[in-house]
């Protein structure tokens, strides 16, 4: 039996056909087994002699089995890492990076352009009530300057805010009518416009306000001019047109020269070789006093700009839709500006 059985074990090429043998020599019917069964039937002075050489047959197939088991393992490892062997020599695959999106980069360049003058950042809610979006701003209800924005209301008191005019009075009111602060706030805003080239229903607005003892048109002016020179270069033309915003008085919008598209036929400019890129103006005592400032001692200034257009002028973008496509390749060419 022992020969045989180690004969056996030695020809074993897996793990599976060595487990057969062992349970052919050693599992309950092996044959092995068997002979130390039938023990019982031999006489006493046989049984210790019989009972030793079948523990030494145990034994030596036991341990046969082991070192088999140990050198098929080693095999299997052996396999496994050849298999699995890494060739650094290999062609890499390279993985495709992404980048900031073109708005965003705008959004963040005015942005610390003007923590450079130093506002502060503010946020607000994209649904907003009728009292911070309107009345508030010295917009009354049935107004009829209401109709210069319209609005997607949620009920009669909630609507998708039409501007970022209303983080205005949350500031001032947060700053209890009585702290001068500089802030400026980005965020998306909403309003039922046709989408065309340089219109779209949901876009973004930078909002600004400075409120102060002693804030003057002038200090809006030089704020604005700083922008427009940092933004585009000082080879842009810049103009202020007299405008109303019942929340500013007096107001104005301002323009930038079209340079990206020479004015004629261009989609951005409709011929007129100007792009209107923000309102502004003093802000109105009647804002500054339902926020809780006194009109007689504060003053300010504000402006709602439009990043989008700023974008479009900078980098010769000529249709809004493309910020909202979300097509790749027209995204990665901004991905370094
Ligand atoms: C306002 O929204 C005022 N809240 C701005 C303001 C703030 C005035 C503070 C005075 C004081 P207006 O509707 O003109 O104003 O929009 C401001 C800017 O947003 C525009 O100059 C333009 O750049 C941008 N804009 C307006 N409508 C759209 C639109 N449909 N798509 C893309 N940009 C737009």
């Amino acid at each position: 039996i022992k020969l045989e059985a180690v004969e056996k074990v030695n020809q074993v090429n897996d793990s599976k056909e060595l487990q057969e043998v062992k349970v052919a020599y050693l599992g309950k019917k092996g044959s092995l087994t068997g002979v130390l069964r039938g023990m019982g039937k031999l006489s006493k002075e046989e049984r210790p002699v019989i009972g030793e050489i079948a523990n030494q047959v145990r034994e030596t197939i036991t341990s046969a089995i082991e070192e088999k088991s140990k050198v098929l393992e080693e095999k299997a490892l052996e396999e496994k890492l050849q298999a699995e062997a890494i060739d650094v020599t290999l062609p890499g695959r390279p993985v495709k990076a992404g980048g900031p999106h073109l708005l965003t980069s705008i959004v963040e360049e005015i942005e610390d352009l003007f923590i450079g003058m130093g506002f502060e950042v503010r946020e607000g809610p994209e649904v907003e009530t009728d009292y911070f979006n309107f009345e508030a701003l010295n917009l009354p209800k049935d107004h009829p300057a209401r109709d210069m924005q319209d609005t997607f209301y949620i009920t009669n008191e909630l609507l998708m805010r039409t501007h970022t005019s209303p983080v205005q009075a949350r500031t001032m009111q947060s700053y209890g009518g009585s702290k001068p602060f500089k802030m400026i706030c980005p965020g998306k805003v909403y309003r039922r416009d046709t989408d065309d080239a340089t219109h779209s229903h949901q876009f973004t607005q930078i909002e600004g306000l400075y409120v102060d003892k002693d804030v003057k048109m002038s200090d809006l002016k030089g704020v604005l001019d700083v922008f427009a020179k940092k933004m585009f270069g000082q080879d842009r033309e810049i103009r202020l047109r007299p405008s109303f915003f019942p929340f500013t008085e007096p107001s104005v919008e301002m323009d930038i020269s079209c340079k990206s598209c020479d004015g004629q036929g261009c989609s951005v400019c409709k011929g007129t070789g100007w792009i209107e890129i923000l309102g502004a103006g003093m802000v109105h005592p009647n804002v500054l006093s339902m926020a809780g400032y006194d009109p007689n001692v504060y003053s300010g200034f504000a402006f709602g700009m439009g990043p989008e257009r700023i974008a479009m002028l900078k980098y010769g973008v000529n249709d809004i839709r493309q910020f909202y496509l979300n097509d790749v390749r027209f995204l990665k060419q901004f991905h370094n500006a």
